[in-house]
């Protein structure tokens, strides 16, 4: 069986429901998963899986990241995960000019690790809304289809 581990930075809570979400929906696909907050994570983490999976809120004016998935973040490209697929979620807010881009910053990362990119990053408005479920679905199958292909 395959195994994804999640990442996920959240503060409110939006980004957690998020990943939580995404969690079911690989289980759904027969995928073994984990599900772990950033500050107990470390990179080195995802060489035991074959998904590798950041869920991320956006902060401050500028888009930044969170402070509590920074360290995470750096560390991530000193990481071979050659082989392996990676995805990125998140939760941000459209009030905000950077919208979501915590999900690009972690893309442009997992691109300098060498693992393969499964499926467009998926961002999401504040909570995961119905239309916001149907994209995380197509996120997973795309992820596997490219982990099978
Ligand atoms: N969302 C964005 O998309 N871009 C931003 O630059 C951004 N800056 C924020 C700054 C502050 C001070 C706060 C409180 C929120 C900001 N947000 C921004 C919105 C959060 O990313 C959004 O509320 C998100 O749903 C929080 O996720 P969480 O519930 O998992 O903590």
């Amino acid at each position: 069986m395959t195994q994804a581990l999640i990442v996920y930075a959240s503060l409110t809570g939006n980004t957690e429901e998020i990943a939580d979400i995404t969690a079911e929906l690989f289980e759904e696909a027969g995928v073994d998963v984990d599900v772990v907050e950033c500050v107990q994570a470390d990179p080195a983490d995802y060489e035991d899986y074959d998904y590798c999976i950041v869920a991320s809120y956006t902060y401050g004016v500028d888009g930044d990241l969170p402070d509590e998935i920074m360290d995470f973040y750096e560390e991530l490209e000193e990481f071979d995960l050659t082989g392996k697929v990676f995805g990125v979620v998140g939760s941000g807010d459209t009030f905000y000019e950077e919208f979501c881009t915590a999900v690009d910053d972690f893309e442009e990362q997992f691109a300098k690790t060498g693992a393969t990119k499964g499926a467009a990053g998926v961002k999401i408005d504040l909570n995961a809304e119905e239309e916001d479920v149907e994209n995380l679905k197509a996120f997973v199958k795309g992820m596997v289809e490219t982990y099978e292909s």
